[in-house]
C-alpha cells in the first residue's frame, strides 16, 4: 500500500505568515518599530535590550516594550519591568519559539495595558534557540541575530540560516574574548559569505562595549521607517 505523507508544517507556516501579516499592518498603524532579538540561551539577549533601552530611552526619546519569549518562568519579564519597560511574559511550555498567534495575544495585552501607540519600539525576546526562530514571521521590522563569545567562532558554520536570515549580527561578551581565542577574522570570513549586507557589531553588553555605535544604527533604522 502506498504511504500517505502528511505536510503538517505548510499549514502551520502559512497561518503563521497570514498573523504575521496583520501585525505588521498593526505596527504600521500604531508607529511601533519590532525587533526580533535571536540567540542561543544565555548569548545576552536581555542584557542587550536593557542596554538598548537605556540609550533609545534617554538619547533618542523613544518609548520601549518587551514580549519575553521562554519555555517556563517570567523571570526575564520581571528584570525589564523593574527597568521600567512594560513588559509581556509568555510562556511556550515547551516550544522552542515563539508563532505570530503568541505575538497578537501579547500585543492584545500592550495596548490594554499602556496602549500600542504609546510604544516606540517592541522588543520579542525569542525562545534561545539557533534552528527554527527563523520560520516564524512575528511582523518584525527587523531581526537581530547575538552571537557571544564564549559560544564559539565557528557557529555560522553550524547554523547558517539564522546567520542569513538577519538584519544585523551582534557580537556580545567582546570583553570575554581574550579567554576564548575567538576568531574574530574567521568569523567575519565566514559571514562575508553567509549574509555579506547585515552589518555587525562587537559589543559587551553588561559593560556598554561598542553599544553607543550599535544603538545609533538601530535608532537610524526606527527613524527611517517612520519617515
Ligand atoms: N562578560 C559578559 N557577560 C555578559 C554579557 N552580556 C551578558 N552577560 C552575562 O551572560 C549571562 C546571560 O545573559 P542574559 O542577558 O540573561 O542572556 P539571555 O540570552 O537573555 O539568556 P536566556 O533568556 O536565558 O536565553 C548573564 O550572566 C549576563 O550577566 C557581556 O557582554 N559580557
Ligand atoms: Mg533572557
Ligand atoms: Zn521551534
Amino acid at each position: 500500500m502506498a504511504e500517505k505523507k502528511i505536510d503538517i508544517a505548510s499549514p502551520i507556516l502559512s497561518r503563521n505568515e497570514r498573523l504575521a501579516q496583520e501585525l505588521r499592518e498593526r505596527f504600521a498603524s500604531s508607529g511601533t518599530f519590532v525587533v526580533n532579538v535571536l540567540s542561543s540561551p544565555g548569548s545576552g539577549k536581555t542584557s542587550t535590550i536593557l542596554a538598548i533601552n537605556e540609550r533609545l530611552r534617554d538619547v533618542h526619546g523613544l518609548s520601549c516594550a518587551v514580549i519575553e519569549g521562554d519555555i517556563a518562568s517570567d523571570v526575564d519579564a520581571i528584570t525589564m519591568k523593574e527597568a521600567g519597560m512594560p513588559a509581556i511574559q509568555i510562556n511556550t511550555g515547551g516550544l522552542c519559539h515563539l508563532e505570530g498567534n503568541m505575538i497578537r495575544e501579547a500585543v492584545d495585552a500592550l495596548d490594554a495595558g499602556v496602549g500600542l501607540d504609546t510604544i516606540d519600539v517592541i522588543f520579542i525576546e525569542n525562545v534561545g534557540n539557533l534552528v527554527c526562530p527563523v520560520d516564524f514571521d512575528l511582523g518584525e521590522d527587523l531581526s537581530v541575530m547575538i552571537l557571544s563569545v564564549p559560544e564559539g567562532d565557528d557557529k555560522p558554520l553550524k547554523y547558517p540560516g539564522i546567520f542569513q536570515h538577519a538584519g544585523a549580527i551582534l557580537l556580545n561578551k567582546i570583553d570575554v574574548a581574550p579567554a576564548f581565542d575567538f576568531d574574530l577574522e574567521g568569523f567575519s570570513a565566514t559571514l562575508d559569505d553567509l549574509n555579506p549586507e547585515a552589518p555587525r557589531f562587537q559589543v559587551s553588553a553588561t559593560r556598554g562595549t561598542g553599544m553607543d555605535d550599535w544603538v545609533a544604527w538601530l535608532a537610524a533604522r526606527i527613524a527611517e521607517r517612520r519617515a
